[in-house]
């Protein structure tokens, strides 16, 4: 039996630092209507969708960066999303900056159901880059100094969604998709449907190494393409695309199926909608065959990967 449920990705071009929340808000709006003409029922924005990438800029003083956070979600500036959610009876994934009560700053992520209610919330573990300013850099990768680490674990929650009494979301952010571990923590929460956003510059800014340009969208469908099939899940990967505060971004939104195939792709560096009708039974060949966890994992033998964080030198082979 089928479980069919339409899932979109809905691309970002560039948000410029003198962009307002409004001007922000009002584009997710024009995507959410299109998404509601193509009978999406699930539509995943990118990371730091209200705002630029402004980890790119160092500041000496840090609460510079304030600006860019929410304090309450949603906030007048947003809640129109969570109001054409409800009119068109749309799920949708939203990430931005979150700073709460207590005055601590995450990379944040929810997930807000067809009702309006926001259901699942994650922050981002894996924090790229840097917190010192570093000179030798072309551009800044400050995600350590303006966020702390998630607290959240990597969530998984079975909620109704499009005409599916139930499916199993999760969510993860932009350089999270690139750890193994990740998905694999959300795939033994049987995850169905995994809503990533993403920012990723174009080409390689840290001047540490050479880079080939081409790799850098190759290396994060890999690494989409890669968890999907692992995990049997679909991926949506939503982009923010083209050049940002003078920064390119390289977009290449994609939707993956369980078997880690490319079903939709946007093509342009600009706002852009890709949808996929997906059938979430397809996610049950791969998690009742070869990658059956119950039947095959070994997890006495993978101790090094909650134990260890760095990688150790082996010993060192001796005659004899
Ligand atoms: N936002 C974010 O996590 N970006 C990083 C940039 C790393 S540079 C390859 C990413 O993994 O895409």
């Amino acid at each position: 039996m089928s479980r069919r449920i339409v899932l979109a990705a809905a691309q970002l071009g560039p948000i410029q630092l003198a962009d307002d929340r409004k001007v922000a808000v009002d584009r997710m709006l024009a995507l959410l209507a299109d998404a509601n003409r193509r009978g999406a029922e699930f539509v995943v924005f990118p990371e730091l969708a209200l705002t630029t990438f402004f980890p790119r800029w160092w500041q000496d003083d840090k609460a510079w960066a304030d600006r860019f956070f929410e304090t309450a979600m949603p906030s007048n500036e947003t809640a129109p999303l969570f109001e054409a959610a409800r009119r068109y009876r749309i799920g949708f994934h939203l990430g931005y900056g979150e700073l709460t009560p207590e005055g601590r700053h995450f990379n944040t992520a929810i997930l807000v159901s067809p009702a309006g209610e926001i259901f699942l919330k994650y922050r981002k573990i894996h924090l790229p880059g840097h917190d010192d300013h570093r000179p030798q850099r072309k551009v800044q990768n400050l995600e350590k100094r303006y966020f702390e680490v998630g607290d959240l674990g990597f969530p998984v929650i079975r909620a109704p969604m499009g005409k599916l009494d139930g499916a199993n979301f999760g969510t993860m952010i932009c350089n999270d998709r690139r750890w193994p571990e990740a998905w694999r923590v959300l795939g033994l929460q049987s995850v169905e449907v995994v809503a990533l956003g993403y920012n990723t510059p174009a080409a390689n800014t840290t001047n540490e190494g050479f880079e080939a340009h081409h790799l850098r969208v190759e290396h994060s469908h890999l690494s989409i393409r890669a968890g999907c099939y692992q995990n049997a899940c679909y991926g949506v990967g939503t982009a923010k695309a083209g050049t940002e505060d003078g920064n390119e971004m390289f977009g290449h939104s994609i939707i993956v199926n369980p078997q880690g195939e490319i079903v939709a792709m946007a093509d342009s560096w600009d706002d852009q909608l890709i949808t996929h009708e997906a059938d979430l039974e397809s996610c049950t060949f791969g998690r009742t065959t070869i990658f059956n966890f119950a039947a095959h994992r070994r997890p006495e033998h993978y101790k090094r990967i909650t134990d260890q964080v760095g990688a150790e030198p082996p010993p060192a082979w001796e005659r004899g």
